[in-house]
């Protein structure tokens, strides 16, 4: 396990570097901004071009941990699909190949014989990263990789990270929107019950450097079976609610119902909003917030699988809302945790793989108690 750990910390900040050159490079950077004028083909392209990074770096993450753990091949899923249809109608299907040479060649097929842009993609997805600290000596989890499957979304709050707004992040303090709301997450889960094992989550655009070098990310990671719970992330001193009341952060679009219910509780000046979300389980997880809540189906399996391993670490964790809400055993309930190894068999596509019921992400069953205690009868 602890191999796999080390080998997605890799791939996370591989997918971060792409994330960035594509905002970094100025060829991509036009690409990814252009606004929606010209002609139709044209028009078309740019939109090509902002799932083509989505399809890229969950590419390159199934064939680098393909690579390395055989086993799991037919068990790494994502948001994206490898069939990737361009705006000319043409289907490509998106490959990262053995050599950057021949990446760079099918990338250009999908780029409209871009070559510059297919080159500079290339470069990113077959480039070593930095060399990523992490403390994972004497991990030690008896689980093999034939036991486990992945889930990735490359980036998480896209809208975010198209739109690019810059912001600098205040120590301890939740900020709503903006780039740092961008997230790579890889989520890693049990075959037989489903369970989050282990997530790595890499956010891209933490901060600038200082000394003009352009954005730095941050990692965060979490181990959680059996008996052996880590996290990168300490949990948060004292208890954070003690000192300022409990918080609780939703979509902007959340019910009318749902932030009336959590006033009553918390108080409108404790009721927070965020983008992304990856980036509210990751505020729940940083002890910037103590719950999110979600009442409608609008996540998938690739949204809370690598967040939620961390959460259940650090002695939390992430529930169906609408199974909890039912469940006589209330915040005790273990059995309503979301799980990631069945798919919803009356949907079709991605709603297969949505977390149909919403959800509640939390560290804490008693704060998790006090949430449903005010929502309960109301949805
Ligand atoms: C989205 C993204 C959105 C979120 C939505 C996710 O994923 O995280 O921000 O909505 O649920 O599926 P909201 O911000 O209202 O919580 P993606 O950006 O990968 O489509
Ligand atoms: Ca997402
Ligand atoms: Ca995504």
């Amino acid at each position: 396990m602890a191999d796999l750990l080390r080998l997605l910390l890799r791939v996370a900040e591989k997918a971060a570097n792409v994330a960035r050159v594509c905002r970094q490079e100025a060829p991509l950077f036009q690409l990814l901004v252009q606004e929606k004028t010209g002609d139709d083909k044209n028009k078309k392209f740019v939109q090509d071009f902002k799932t083509l990074a989505d399809v890229v770096i969950q590419e390159m993450i199934r064939h680098d941990v393909g690579v390395q753990f055989p086993e799991m091949a037919g068990f790494i899923h994502g948001e994206e699909s490898n069939k990737f249809e361009n705006g000319l109608g043409e289907s490509v299907i998106v490959t990262v190949c053995s050599t950057e040479e021949e990446t760079a060649a099918l990338l250009a097929s999908v780029l409209d014989g871009d070559r510059t842009a297919a080159s500079l993609l290339a470069g990113a997805i077959h480039r070593d990263p930095a060399s990523i600290q992490s403390n994972t000596d004497g991990l030690s989890v008896p689980l093999s990789p034939s036991e486990l499957g992945i889930w990735i979304d490359p980036i998480d709050a896209t809208s975010q990270y198209i739109e690019g707004r810059e912001e600098v992040l205040e120590e301890g303090h939740l900020s709503p929107s903006g780039l740092h709301c961008a997230l790579v997450l890889i989520g890693v889960y049990l075959r037989s019950t489903g369970e989050p094992v282990m997530g790595v989550i890499n956010q891209p655009f933490n901060h600038k450097d200082p000394a003009g070098g352009g954005w730095k990310g941050k990692h965060f990671w979490g181990v959680s079976y059996g008996g052996t719970n880590i996290c990168s992330i300490s949990p948060p001193k004292g208890g954070a609610e003690g000192q300022r009341g409990l918080s609780v952060v939703l979509s902007s679009s959340e019910k009318q119902v749902v932030k009336e219910a959590l006033t009553s509780l918390c108080g409108a000046d404790k009721l927070v909003y965020a983008s992304g979300a990856g980036y509210k389980i990751l505020c729940v997880i940083l002890g910037l917030t103590d719950v999110y809540v979600l009442s409608e189906g609008s996540t998938f399996k690739w949204d809370s699988c690598a967040p939620h391993a961390l959460l259940r670490a650090l002695g939390g964790g992430v529930a169906d809302l609408t199974r909890t809400l039912q469940s006589t055993c209330g915040a005790q309930d273990r059995r309503t945790e979301l799980t990631y190894h069945q798919p919803a068999t009356e949907c079709k596509g991605a709603d297969r793989w949505a977390n149909r019921g919403g959800l509640v992400a939390y560290r804490d069953s008693s704060q998790l108690g006090s949430v449903l205690g005010v929502l309960k009868g109301k949805l």
